[in-house]
């Protein structure tokens, strides 16, 4: 069965050290202000008494404007405040197991940095599969360095949404929309940008126009 479509070609990774110390939720309101319904929250360090009133604010938030949010590596926080998903990646919660967990309800995206771990994720029943990094970044140490290659050698063979992730600015998204990605993923595009609410409307229309070039 190949999973539904993502509701947003944008995917904004709310992290609070890209936000240079500021709010998290005023981010989320810029992110929302700028068209975006699709977000992750991505704290590897905060304390969980600390972590669960955010994730919780950030689920009602986002279930009032009609966005999916997807927690970063925690099933248990995801399901804890009800979020509409979880995201792992290769050296978290095996993706199999985090399924188990979810149930079927919930949306299950898993990083992948090779063709071997995206079948893997098919077969681990994702919900969508993201790719990276398609491009050099400051934000991930040791990233691996995919090129948008990886996004267009996989396409022909995983149904489900692809989304590219790593580096990616206003100027490189459309090239990885035309590899053949259904959605991008940003963190420091949006999350350090003086603007967030600026930064995020651009993507969406540079996106929309790389996604109408495609059809
Ligand atoms: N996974 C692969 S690259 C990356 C993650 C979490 C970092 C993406 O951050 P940025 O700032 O959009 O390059
Ligand atoms: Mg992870």
């Amino acid at each position: 069965m190949t999973a539904a479509p993502l509701p947003s070609p944008l995917y904004v990774i709310l992290d609070r050290d890209a936000a240079r110390g500021r709010d998290i939720l005023w981010l989320l309101e810029a992110v929302l202000d700028g068209g975006c319904r699709l977000v992750q929250l991505r704290e590897k360090r905060m304390p969980m008494a600390e972590l669960y009133p955010l994730a919780r604010a950030i689920a009602e938030r986002c279930r009032r404007e009609g966005a999916l949010f997807i927690v970063n590596d925690r099933a248990d926080l995801a399901l804890a405040v009800d979020a509409g998903g979880l995201h792992v990646g290769q050296d978290d919660l095996p993706a199999a197991a985090a399924r188990g967990l979810l149930g079927p309800g919930k949306i299950l995206g898993i990083s992948t940095h090779n063709p071997a771990q995206a079948r893997q994720a098919l077969r681990d029943r994702a919900d969508y599969v993201a790719v990276g990094s398609v491009f050099p970044t400051g934000t991930k140490e040791g990233f691996q360095l995919v090129g948008p290659d990886l996004v267009r050698a996989l396409r022909p063979e995983i149904p489900d949404p692809l989304v590219g992730i790593g580096g990616i600015t206003q100027d490189n998204a459309a090239e990885v929309i035309a590899a053949g990605a259904d959605a991008v993923a940003v963190i420091s595009a949006v999350c350090a940008a003086p603007d967030p609410a600026g930064a995020t409307r651009r993507l969406m229309d540079r996106l929309a126009a790389a996604l109408l070039m495609r059809r």
